[in-house]
């Protein structure tokens, strides 16, 4: 049996009066409120004057007449309904009343709005005053309930302590829509709640040290993460934080040796070069950041309105807070130069076999003391090769690609492997161990939605993450939600939403997926980027999620819109290869961060086989996207174990600036994220449920008159109807009992009146009552 979802307009029940058939009918005769469309897709609100056949005359705002088919309207909430805090509220859910209901909350700096139990947080690209202390303590003493990240955070906090359940905070939205902003709002809340001697802000300063090293500006966002995280607060049985713990995920290390134009590398090198003091530049022989290739390439050295001076001296004060000690710090910091010292590196061609020799004395020089080895060793390392032919080992001259290939696969390589290095220095800092861990609250916080004009492997990579997100996003909002109530034979409509699955699919099906596909491409050493491109467009040409395109690009039509990548690069950054000269060359260096990283890098290719470090070479590492996903797949069976609690972040304009409102990008990602579905199953949905036997067992007791059959489904219904509880309020499953909000506090108040006060009916419920 189907039910239609509770209507809008009053079809049934109008007491002798016209019923009608549909809610638009019902607006057009009581002349209310509508949404007009116009044909640059954007909504004006008007009042109906008159009907005439399919003429429909509208006032608008504005004192213009529009005459309109009904086609063209929807109906639009009365007054009193403006700016709702819960679109749950709204008595018409459509596009238009949606937008208009955040636009008016975010024009009076209300940034956040429920839509059943997910949060809507809309970025105000500028200050506003909903934050700190007094904020914080009105939350924690439930006196402020407008929406709000510390209410979602108090409701984790909450139920983590209540049900003993690790908690998720997970939040996503496309990229600069304000997720990494909401991850420390809601770290904020949390560090407060514990009260645990300090370790509050070495947890806040965490982030302004994985910010330096895994954030940079792109064209989308001034400080865009370049990772993934997973940030787990731990907390002791009695509600103190008792430590964290960081995940990271896939950082994206192209960055440091090449970008798009106008955006820039990772922000610490800009805040090591333009903020070390005399000392420290030095002994790292320290440049101006415009003197150093991997900076200046992009032509984008500054961030307006961003003092990278005073950020350093703020990085420092964080490392110094999380106890890294000054020993560390300066073994990063030499790393940072190394890095930046080996883009300064150039060759030259030598012969007309197109091999080379090192150029730049100064870079390799400097990169060399930098790293602790000498300059011929590095100079050996990134232009030759050691090739067993038969029990000998011949010297093959790299040429000028495999060079330059060479140089900017170490530097990206130190980088990478120096962010977990630093990881784990902050892990080992905020330990537990002070208390004894409990439970625990993550907050996710991974790189958004990318689609720019040009996309590559990284785009690929960061979407194919937010797809799996969006998956559980769905699962647990829309699938489980469903299921549960199809599973116990209750009267349910299904509410449609976009299943994103065709997708995962099209990435991680074996052995036809996009995954496996560019995997097994990678194992060839005759494939390039372009044979790539052609063995996609013959495999996966029937996928509806899948376009090939011309010359080496191909479509993914995402949860979030559809995506052109161009494949240039994918294979090499997919088997993103060091080969053994490197290994070598970094364990025989006398700093002690490049042996450790060799020493992770053997480790790594052994984990894969039994390999020494000499035979550790691109093709027996996990290729990046292997690893990638199963990452994600651990992400997700972590998070999976959790309570989840969802935000949504919403980019409001594509141009960066408060207070402005884009219609049709909002819409678009309310679409994409299914924000009015979401409302939809929970004005529906019946978020309490018990079996009959607990549902019974509780409220058994508040039986006045004695019931045949003592079975908990009888005893169940009678309860129900004892207190009349209108049959649209529950129903009744197999094994469940189904109810919606609010009917539960009703029967709880009914139970503890009785309990307390009627001793008359004492008798009744011994034996009867939990
Ligand atoms: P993102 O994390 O979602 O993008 P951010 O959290 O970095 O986005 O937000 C982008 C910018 O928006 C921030 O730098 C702030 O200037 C502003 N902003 C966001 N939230 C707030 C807030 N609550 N109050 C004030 N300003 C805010 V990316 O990491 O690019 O996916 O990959
Ligand atoms: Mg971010």
């Amino acid at each position: 049996v189907s039910k239609e979802l509770p209507s809008v307009s009053p079809r049934t029940k109008t007491n002798g009066k016209p019923v009608f058939t549909d809610t638009m009918d019902y607006v057009l005769q009581k002349k209310l409120r509508v949404w007009c469309s116009s044909p640059d897709a954007t909504w004006k609100l008007g009042q109906i004057q008159s009907v005439s056949g399919d003429d429909v005359e509208i006032l608008l705002v504005n004192g213009e007449v529009l005459t309109l088919s009904p086609d063209r309207l929807l109906p639009a909430n009365p007054d009193i309904l403006d700016g709702v805090d819960n679109l749950i509220h709204l008595s018409y859910l459509n596009e238009p009343s949606v937008l208009y209901d955040l636009q008016s909350r975010y024009s009076r700096d209300l940034i956040y709005t429920k839509a059943g139990p997910v949060l809507v947080a809309v970025n105000p690209l500028k200050e506003v005053a909903l934050y700190g202390k007094d904020f914080i303590s009105q939350y924690r003493k439930k006196l402020n309930d407008d929406p709000h990240v510390y209410a979602i955070a108090d409701l984790a906090f909450n139920e983590m302590r209540r049900d003993g359940v690790n908690q998720s905070i997970i939040i996503s939205g496309e990229s600069g829509a304000g997720k990494t902003e909401t991850a420390k709002i809601a770290m904020q809340y949390l560090a407060t709640l514990g009260d645990a001697r300090g370790m509050e802000s070495e947890v806040l300063q965490t982030n302004a040290i994985l910010e330096a090293l895994g954030n940079a500006k792109t064209s989308r966002n001034d400080n865009s993460s370049r990772f993934g995280k997973l940030t787990e607060i731990h907390f002791s049985e009695t509600g103190k934080l008792s430590g964290a713990k960081i995940q990271t995920f896939l950082l994206e290390k192209s960055r440091v040796v090449r970008r798009a134009t106008g955006e820039r590398s990772f922000h610490i090198f800009y805040q090591l070069c333009s903020g070390a003091n005399p000392l420290l530049k030095k002994k790292l022989f320290l440049k101006e950041a415009d003197y150093y290739n991997y900076l200046k390439q992009s032509a984008c050295l500054r961030i307006d309105g961003v003092d990278d001076a005073k950020r350093f001296s703020m990085l420092v004060d964080a490392l110094d807070i999380i106890q890294i000690s000054k020993e560390d710090q300066m073994k990063l910091f030499s790393m940072l130069a190394a890095v930046l010292w080996l883009g300064n590196i150039s060759f030259s061609v030598i012969d007309n076999e197109n091999h080379v020799e090192i150029v730049s004395n100064e870079g390799l020089a400097t990169a060399a003391k930098l790293l602790g080895c000498s300059a011929p060793q590095l100079m050996n390392a990134l232009t030759t090769r050691k090739i067993q032919a038969g029990k000998d080992n011949i010297i093959q001259k790299l040429t000028l690609t495999q060079a330059i290939d060479a140089r900017d696969a170490l530097a990206k390589s130190i980088y990478a492997h120096l962010f977990d290095w630093v990881v784990e220095q902050i892990n080992h800092s905020l330990g537990t161990g002070r208390e004894h861990t409990w439970r625990s609250i993550s907050i996710l916080d991974i790189y958004g939605f990318e689609s720019f004009i040009k996309n590559g492997f990284e785009q690929f990579c960061i979407n194919y993450a937010n797809e799996r997100l969006q998956q559980h996003f769905n699962r647990h909002l829309f699938k489980l939600e469903q299921e549960e109530y199809l599973e116990d034979g209750i009267d349910w409509a299904n509410v449609e939403f976009v299943d994103n699955a065709d997708c995962l699919t099209l990435f991680e099906k074996k052995p036809l997926g996009l995954l496996s596909l560019l995997d097994e491409e990678s194992t060839f050493p005759k494939a390039t980027d372009f044979s790539f491109a052609n063995k996609l467009k013959q495999h996966l040409r029937g996928n509806s999620a899948f376009r090939g395109e011309q010359e080496g690009a191909f479509k993914i039509c995402h949860y979030a819109g559809e995506v052109t990548y161009d494949t240039t690069g994918f294979l090499e950054k997919n088997r993103d290869p060091l080969n053994s000269e490197l290994i070598q060359l970094l364990s025989s260096c006398k700093s002690e961060l490049p042996k450790y990283f060799a020493s992770v890098m053997v480790a790594d290719s052994q984990n894969k086989s039994t390999l020494s470090w000499h035979s550790a070479v691109d093709s027996q590492k996990q290729s990046v996207v292997t690893k990638f996903k199963a990452q994600l797949f651990k992400l997700m069976q972590q998070l999976e174990n959790t309570t989840p609690h969802f935000i949504r972040c919403i980019q409001p304009n594509s141009k960066q600036r408060p207070m402005l409102f884009e219609h049709d990008l909002v819409s678009h990602q309310l679409k994409c994220c299914g924000v009015l579905e979401v409302v939809r199953i929970s004005r529906a949905g019946y978020p309490t449920r018990m079996t009959h036997q607990q549902f019974a067992e509780r409220y058994g007791c508040l039986l006045l008159r004695s019931i045949a059959s003592q079975d908990p489904l009888s005893i169940s219904v009678a309860v129900l109807q004892q207190f009349n509880i209108p049959p649209e309020m529950y129903q009744v499953g197999y094994t469940k009992l189904f109810l919606r909000t609010g009917q539960v506090a009703a029967l709880e108040n009914a139970k503890n009146r009785m309990l307390h006060g009627a001793l008359r009916i004492q008798k009744n419920f011994r034996g009867l009552c939990t």
